[in-house]
């Protein structure tokens, strides 16, 4: 099947004051928009039109690198937009993650810190995620458009360092933007939802 752009789930003033109408509008609209229009150029291009975008990041990694980098950029945002809500954040997690996290990455707190660190610690573009590997939680950090799916791991929660993601809304703070969507902005529900088909 074509990638398709998804709607976002909520309006583009939703995140704000932490993510603005603007950054969503060129995120969403622009950027990833690109992303599929050119995933499904070089997926036709490569025989692969007729598979999942899951299917389409794995079967392209280490061997046709642009094709990659558009599928696997289309899957990590469609998943972003939903990793986010509004009134979202905080350290009330859904009682289910709350224990793995405990038990994984020992409790909120330090969990909260491991992932900014990632996010921060990214040199350049890329992510930083929550992944279940091995069968236990783990916090990762990606360059570009590369997830845990290439790296034996299943994401539960990511979030883009790409400066697109954040240097309308924070310049160059980019620990303040990571900050701002684990206080702010994680839908704890779709992460436990992550979790549970993981
Ligand atoms: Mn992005």
């Amino acid at each position: 099947m074509a990638f398709e752009l998804p709607e976002l789930p909520y309006d583009y003033e939703a995140l704000q004051p932490y993510m603005s109408k603007e950054t969503l509008e060129y995120h969403h609209d622009k950027h990833h928009k690109a992303y599929v229009d050119k995933g499904n150029e070089l997926a036709a291009e490569a025989g692969m039109e007729g598979k999942s975008v899951e299917e389409v990041v794995k079967a392209s990694f280490g061997n046709n690198q642009p094709l990659f980098n558009n599928a696997a950029q289309h899957y990590n945002h469609i998943h972003f937009w939903k990793w986010m809500k509004k009134g979202g954040g905080g350290n009330k997690l859904p009682e289910k993650l709350q224990k793995a996290f405990d038990s994984d990455l020992g409790g909120y707190d330090k969990f909260k810190q491991d992932f900014v660190q990632a996010g921060v610690g990214q040199f350049g573009s890329g992510w930083a995620w929550v992944a279940v590997k091995n069968g236990k939680l783990e916090i990762m950090k990606t360059p570009n458009g590369e997830n845990p799916l290439v790296h034996g791991g299943k994401p539960i929660l990511g979030v883009d360092v790409w400066e697109h993601s954040y240097y309308i809304d924070y310049r160059n703070a980019r620990p303040k933007y990571l900050e701002a969507f684990v206080d702010s902005l994680i839908n704890w529900d779709y992460v436990l939802e992550c979790y549970e088909q993981a």
